[in-house]
């Protein structure tokens, strides 16, 4: 049950798509302080446990910290922060009281979760204007069930998306792009995109190309297209401030940039060096910046990523102006610590600063309405023109797509990928972590960057954290310009590298099918453990295993030098210790604490009792893996059976009853595929 609460006058953010009554009177739950700000608190008691928050820092149980919803560019994602890209406020408390909660309120809002006192949540709101959906049902799942169907259908992505993906900030030329394919494809690692990042612009430009370093763009798209890899290329939030410039000139023409409350366009520096932000909380400026899409896919492109779309802002024009003033004050002084210190914060206080959110405005059906009010709708919003735009411009197509910022709502348009993650074993665990919060907001195409975006990465790091994203339905290699360079081939042990990529495709068919399922019926992919096992009184204390889909429990191994890992079945689970698609152990363990090995080449997993895995027997692209054989690994005590969802992969006949087949498995072993030819080889585990 559903029950909407509202506070102020607030903004209209369409995150929630379903009508929902408006209520009078008290909030359940949550106490109200109407202090300084808006406040709402809550008691927490010992047992109580507190999950969601979507892509944020620290653990699943997100107990014991202090977390706030502002949409920021931040690279360095430390235990210390408080916030990264998204905004994400939906909460379940699960204990004494179980019941869900989501703050619809577009500001800055801080969620203090046991920090300043071990037992109280306080949620606290820097606008007075909120709109509160409290929900309650008989489980953590259904909860989630009923927030995901308030909010609407997750984005689905085209099947090639679940293959394996490389990218790299630093790939320059054509050269560089068809050297990455060569390799990949001369060595048989399987693939299915390659990543274009901002060099492929022209300076910078949003819907450019840069002549030189890529005079056959058009070409090369095709021809990488005919060897089955498709080229995704980057976009972001701010557009380059230039005479000449189409886009600059037909925004300018049009008033679809943010402007400062003077009327001029606010100016502020990224990449390009001045920018000016589209405004995509204004339904024409969203649709024309949506239609600039076309130029790419007229070239037949089928992918994007949105950066920078918090929006990052390097520094706001006139603060910099400013700065500069301040700073040649200090031009032959004698600077003490006090007055270096004011110094270094002058520089340090130009990128991102929220004070700069205040200066520049948007022009909404709602009325004007200052940034800062509305920040966290940015990303959300730039991804949502882009995926309007591809509704009108091909309707019946799947187009890729994932965003760095995003905000509840924007689970409808696209995914996100988890930003710049280090080369760091600890980033591997947190971005681990954050799926399943992520599935709790409707985002269910995402993966971080394998391998780690900053910092250099190890080989045995890059084979853990590609063993890690197996099941990850976004499955990228990035990494910045500077750093190690990352690509599978780089690297000695390409053999585990290659066995652990064919993997992948031979999980294919399991993966997609779980994925569109989760899509179609609002469910979670990821699933932590004390989501399912809700009687089993340690599950929720395990937070590096996970539910991937509905039979198997994944259990990577994020320690450098481990040779195997503890691992806590909640019931009896069948152990497959792969090496290859081909070679892999098998064992039963019983419920309770376990170490298993797991040497550097292998991957474990367990499969859950009366359930079933399939398997392809791969393919060195997603067109390339068949599906009228299938191996099916299952733990049968009584029967077990599988719903396997199949369709072209492209189009969007998601309903159709004809994409579902049954596979059942009884305890002799039978198995039996309803209504596809398909044949079918049982291994019992
Ligand atoms: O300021 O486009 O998160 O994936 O490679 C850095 C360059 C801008 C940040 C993205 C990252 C991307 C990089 N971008």
């Amino acid at each position: 049950m559903v029950q909407k609460y509202k506070f102020g006058k607030p903004f209209p953010t369409e995150a929630v798509v379903e009508e929902v009554a408006l209520q009078e009177g008290e909030l359940p739950y949550l106490r109200v302080e109407q202090g300084e700000k808006l406040c709402f608190s809550y008691h927490l008691e010992q047992e109580d446990e507190v999950y969601g928050l979507g892509e944020n820092v620290r653990g699943i149980n997100k107990r014991g910290w202090l977390y706030q919803s502002c949409c920021m560019d931040e690279p360095n994602h430390l235990e210390d922060r408080h916030s990264l890209y998204a905004s994400h406020n939906f909460l379940v408390v699960k204990g004494t009281k179980l019941f869900g909660v989501f703050l619809d309120a577009p500001g800055i809002v801080t969620f203090d979760i046991g920090y300043t006192h071990l037992d109280e949540m306080r949620i606290v709101f820097e606008e007075p204007d909120v709109m509160v959906y409290v929900l309650e049902g008989d489980s953590i799942l259904e909860l989630v069930k009923e927030f995901r169907t308030l909010i609407g259908r997750s984005y689905i992505p085209p099947k090639w998306a679940f293959g394996y993906q490389q990218s790299r900030w630093g790939y320059k030329t054509e050269e560089d792009i068809y050297h990455v394919a060569k390799m990949h494809r001369d060595n048989h690692f399987p693939l299915d995109s390659i990543y274009l990042d901002i060099d492929y612009m022209e300076r910078y430009k949003d819907f450019t190309i840069d002549r030189e370093r890529m005079p056959h763009f058009e070409e090369m798209v095709k021809k990488l297209k005919e060897d089955h890899i498709r080229l995704v290329p980057i976009i972001d939030a701010g557009v380059k401030v230039e005479q000449g410039y189409h886009v600059y000139e037909e925004g300018i023409e049009k008033g679809y940039f943010c402007k400062e409350q003077d009327g001029k366009e606010f100016v502020a520096g990224v990449w390009p060096g001045k920018v000016h932000f589209p405004d995509v909380l204004n339904k024409d400026a969203r649709e024309w910046f949506g239609n600039q899409y076309q130029f790419l896919l007229e070239k037949g492109v089928e992918g994007f990523w949105n950066d920078m779309n918090e929006p990052s802002i390097f520094f706001a024009q006139d603060r910099l102006d400013r700065t500069i003033d301040e700073i040649a004050a200090f031009k032959g002084k004698n600077l003490g610590l006090d007055t270096f210190e004011r110094f270094m914060g002058l520089v340090g206080g130009l990128a991102n600063n929220t004070e700069d959110f205040k200066k520049f405005y948007h022009q909404t059906e709602n009325g004007t309405i200052s940034h800062d009010k509305v920040h966290n709708l940015f990303g959300y919003n730039m991804t949502r023109a882009a995926g309007e735009a591809f509704e009108r411009l091909c309707p019946d197509k799947r187009i890729l797509m994932f965003s760095r910022s995003s905000y509840v709502g924007m689970h409808r348009y696209g995914g996100i990928w988890m930003g710049d993650n280090k080369s760091w074993w600890q980033h591997m665990l947190l971005n681990f972590k954050m799926q399943p919060s992520l599935n709790m907001v409707g985002i269910l195409y995402t993966g971080g960057d394998i391998g780690g975006f900053g910092a250099d990465a190890t080989e045995d790091l890059v084979i853990r954290w590609t063993q890690m994203a197996l099941f990850a339905p976004l499955m990228r290699n990035h990494s910045a310009q500077g750093t190690r360079e990352q690509e599978v081939y780089r690297f000695d042990k390409q053999g585990i590298l290659r066995d652990t990529l064919n993997i992948r495709y031979g999980l294919l068919p399991y993966l997609y099918s779980e994925f569109m399922k989760a899509a179609l019926r609002n469910e979670m992919y990821f699933k932590p453990l004390s989501f399912v096992y809700t009687d089993d009184g340690f599950a929720s204390q395990v937070e590096d295993q996970l539910l991937a889909g509905d039979s198997v429990m994944i259990t990577p191994v994020f320690v450098q030098n481990a040779r195997g890992r503890y691992v806590y079945l909640p019931e009896e689970m069948a152990m497959i210790r792969f090496r290859s698609l081909q070679d892999y152990d098998t064992k039963r363990y019983p419920s309770g604490h376990h170490y298993i090995e797991a040497d550097l080449g292998e991957t474990l997993l367990f499969v859950r009792k009366n359930k079933m895995l399939i398997l392809s027997e791969g393919g060195e692209y997603t067109d390339a893996v068949k599906t009228d054989y299938l191996k099916v690994l299952a733990f049968v005590e009584d029967k077990a059976e599988y719903e396997w969802y199949e369709d072209d992969g492209m189009g969007k006949d998601y309903e159709n009853p004809q994409n579902i087949r049954k596979i059942t498995v009884s305890a002799d072993g039978a198995c039996a595929c309803e209504g596809r030819p398909v044949r079918l080889e049982v291994e019992m585990l």
